[in-house]
């Protein structure tokens, strides 16, 4: 048995124990945010789980949606913190990967607040394949064709304005201003901020990739992604949490 290949890979090991545990103590602001990202995550998953509680029947399964979002995310951060950390890299599959789970839930969520006033399953179903097209498109520009990411960005970009579209003038939007409640009203204005202040923090860290609009600025991609994720994930579920204890006349 020849022993010497583990005896070459024992520095190289050690090198990338070593990168990790630098990266940390030179206060790198991108291994940062994934930590507190985990966390954030991991804290809000079990926020949301144990308030099913506290809330009324049909609001129940929306703060499961919510929980599952930020549960999903925070397995997934404890993955890209390490692959960070010891690659040095972006962990861009496993980013689509948790996006292509949770993105998809958060539709779910939104038909969820429109469901009493009447949303269809058809309309969560044209959501969904929209956030599929934005998705896989958004892969493929960032993974496999990088020099042509900016024309798998525009695809991409064609799923997200579908999205708004349907949360201005389409399904959902024709449903929540049929309803007379003011919390349902209030979380249907703070829907449409987070999809289009909130989601647009997505393709403005994409077009920080070379060749794109950004290419010349020096923030790290992962920086952006993991602050919209924070955002998005938790914050929307916030906005969602709020509605359910004010529908529940348990302010
Ligand atoms: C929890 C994760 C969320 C809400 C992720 C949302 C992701 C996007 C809205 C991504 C959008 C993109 C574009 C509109 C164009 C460029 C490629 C993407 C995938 C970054």
């Amino acid at each position: 048995m020849d022993y010497s290949i583990l005896l070459d890979a024992a520095p190289a090991a050690a090198d990338a124990a070593k990168t990790a545990i630098d990266r940390i103590k030179d206060s790198d602001p991108v291994a940062i945010t994934f930590f507190i990202g985990y966390m954030a995550m991991f804290a809000s998953a079990v926020f949301f789980f144990v308030e099913r509680g506290s809330v009324d029947g049909k609001w129940k399964l929306s703060l499961l949606v919510s929980g599952l979002i930020t549960g999903i995310a925070a397995v997934h951060y404890y993955y890209m913190r390490d692959f960070y950390l010891t690659q040095g890299d972006s962990p861009t599959a496993f980013r689509y990967v948790d996006w292509t789970l949770t993105v998809p839930l958060m539709c779910v969520e939104f038909y969820l607040l429109t469901k009493p006033f009447g949303a269809k399953g058809s309309t969560l179903f044209k959501l969904i394949i929209a956030s599929l097209l934005m998705l896989v498109a958004g892969y493929l520009g960032e993974a496999v064709y990088k020099d042509n990411n900016v024309l798998w960005g525009w695809i991409s970009t064609v799923g997200y304005l579908y999205i708004v579209y349907e949360v201005f003038a389409g399904d959902v939007a024709k449903l929540a201003s049929s309803s007379n409640s003011p919390a349902l009203g209030r979380a249907m204005f703070l829907l449409k901020i987070f999809i289009t202040l909130g989601w647009s923090i997505y393709p403005i860290g994409y077009m920080l990739l070379d060749g794109n609009l950004l290419a010349n600025v020096d923030i790290s991609i992962d920086l952006i992604y993991n602050l919209a994720d924070a955002i998005n994930k938790i914050g929307f579920g916030l906005v969602v949490y709020s509605v359910a204890v004010a529908e529940s006349g348990k302010k």
